[in-house]
C-alpha cells in the first residue's frame, strides 16, 4: 500500500467491541443507493452465479490458507458471519494454500462470477496490479483484509487491519523491558514478502536500533508464520548461539514452535529465553499462564462483521475509509491468567 501514509482519516476500531460502531461511522454517503431490499436466501460457498442470489450481497473472499491459529480465527469469523446472515449475504470462499497464484485464480473466478465485492488477504505485497485492474475494469471493488498490497491506492477500496509497524515497535519495547535493556536476541520472521512480516520487522528493528544500543539482534530468519517452521528456525539459532536471551516472533504460532525448541535444548522458555510475539491466540495465553512465554502483542482477527458491513457499503456506492485500522492491546504473562477465559480466539 504505497500511499498508506497519506491516508488521513482512520477509523479507530477497538477490537471486537466496537466493530459495528466503527463500521457505521466510517463513511461518506453518496446519492447512489439502491432501493432494493436485501432478499433472503441460503449462504453458499459454491460457485453459483450471482444471478441466482436474489439480491443478496455476493462476496468472494480469497483467503491465504491455514498457516496459523490467527488465520483460522479470521476464517471462522468470516464464515460465521456469512452463516448467521445467510438471508442477506452469500460468501464464495477460496483457500489459496499460501500461494499467490491460487489467490489470483480465485480473484479471476470471482470476477467471472460477477460478485459484488472481492475480499483478499494478500499472501505477499507485490504482484497484484494486473488482477486488481481487471477487477476494477469489471466494476468490482477490492477490500484488503488483514494484510496490505503494494499497489496504487486507486486499485483497491479499503484496507481493514492492524498497524504492523506499530506492533513491531510495541514488541521491541516489551522485549527491552523483559531483558533489562541488554543482550543478544533473535527474530523469527513471517512469510517473506508479506506486509505483516515486513512491517513487523521494520517496526521492531528500528525501535531497537534507535533506543536500545545494548540489545543486538544476532539472527533473523523466516518461519513462514507456522509453528513447525518456527521450531526449526529456533533449533538452528540455538545450535549456533549459546547466549540468546530473547526471541521475537512475528506471530504466536512461531513462538509456540520456538518454545518447543527451547525446551528440547534443555532450556526454560519464558525464563532463560524470553518470548515476545504477535497475535494474541489462545495457545500463547496458555503458554504465558504456564510461565513459558512472556508477552503477546494483540492483532484482532475477528474481522468478519466489519468486512461484510464494508462490502455492503461499497455495493451501495458509499465511500469507506482507505484504512480501517484495528486498535489492539498488549498482554504480558502477569495478566495472562486473569484474561485467558475472556479471549475470543
Ligand atoms: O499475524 C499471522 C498470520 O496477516 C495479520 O497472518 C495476519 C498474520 C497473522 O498468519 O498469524
Amino acid at each position: 500500500m504505497k500511499k498508506r501514509l497519506l491516508s488521513s482519516i482512520m477509523c479507530a476500531l477497538l477490537v471486537s467491541a466496537s466493530i459495528a460502531g466503527c463500521g457505521s461511522s466510517a463513511n461518506n454517503t453518496t446519492a447512489e443507493q439502491p432501493k432494493t431490499e436485501i432478499a433472503n436466501t441460503e449462504t453458499a460457498t459454491s460457485a453459483a452465479p450471482k444471478s441466482d442470489s436474489d439480491g443478496k450481497l455476493v462476496v468472494g473472499f480469497a483467503q491465504i490458507g491455514q498457516e496459523s491459529g490467527w488465520r483460522d480465527a479470521e476464517t471462522m469469523s468470516i464464515q460465521t458471519y456469512a452463516k448467521e446472515h445467510s438471508g442477506e449475504v452469500e460468501l464464495k470462499f477460496a483457500d489459496a494454500q499460501q500461494k499467490q497464484e491460487n489467490q489470483i485464480k480465485a480473484i479471476k473466478s470471482f470476477i467471472e462470477q460477477d460478485v459484488d465485492v472481492i475480499g483478499l488477504a494478500p499472501v505477499v505485497e507485490t504482484g497484484w496490479d494486473q488482477v486488481f485492474a481487471e477487477a476494477q475494469d469489471a466494476g468490482i471493488p477490492i477490500v484488503l483484509l488483514d494484510r496490505t498490497a503494494d499497489v496504487d491506492d486507486s486499485l483497491y477500496a479499503t484496507f481493514i487491519g492492524s498497524d504492523f509497524i506499530e506492533e513491531g515497535k510495541i514488541a521491541a519495547k516489551q522485549m527491552a523491558e523483559l531483558i533489562g535493556g541488554k543482550g543478544k536476541i533473535v527474530e523469527i520472521e513471517g512469510t517473506v514478502g508479506a506486509s505483516a512480516a515486513t512491517d513487523r520487522k521494520t517496526g521492531f528493528d528500528e525501535e531497537i536500533a534507535k533506543n536500545y544500543p545494548d540489545i543486538q539482534i544476532i539472527a533473523s530468519q523466516t518461519g513462514d508464520f507456522t509453528r513447525a517452521q518456527g521450531k526449526e528456525v529456533m533449533e538452528s539459532f540455538l545450535k549456533s548461539n549459546p547466549d540468546i536471551v530473547g526471541v521475537y516472533c512475528h506471530n504466536d504460532d512461531m513462538a509456540l514452535g520456538a518454545i518447543e525448541a527451547i525446551k528440547e535444548a534443555g532450556l526454560k522458555p519464558g525464563k532463560d529465553i524470553v518470548t515476545v510475539s504477535v497475535d494474541g491466540v489462545k495457545g500463547i495465553f496458555e503458554a504465558m499462564v504456564a510461565g513459558e512465554a512472556n508477552c503477546t502483542v494483540e492483532c484482532n482477527p475477528l474481522l468478519g462483521p466489519l468486512f461484510f458491513e464494508t462490502a455492503a457499503k461499497l455495493r451501495k456506492g458509499e465511500s469507506v475509509e482507505k484504512w480501517v485500522k484495528s486498535v489492539d492491546g498488549v498482554f504480558t504473562s502477569d495478566v495472562a491468567a486473569d484474561v485467558i477465559d475472556s479471549r475470543a480466539y
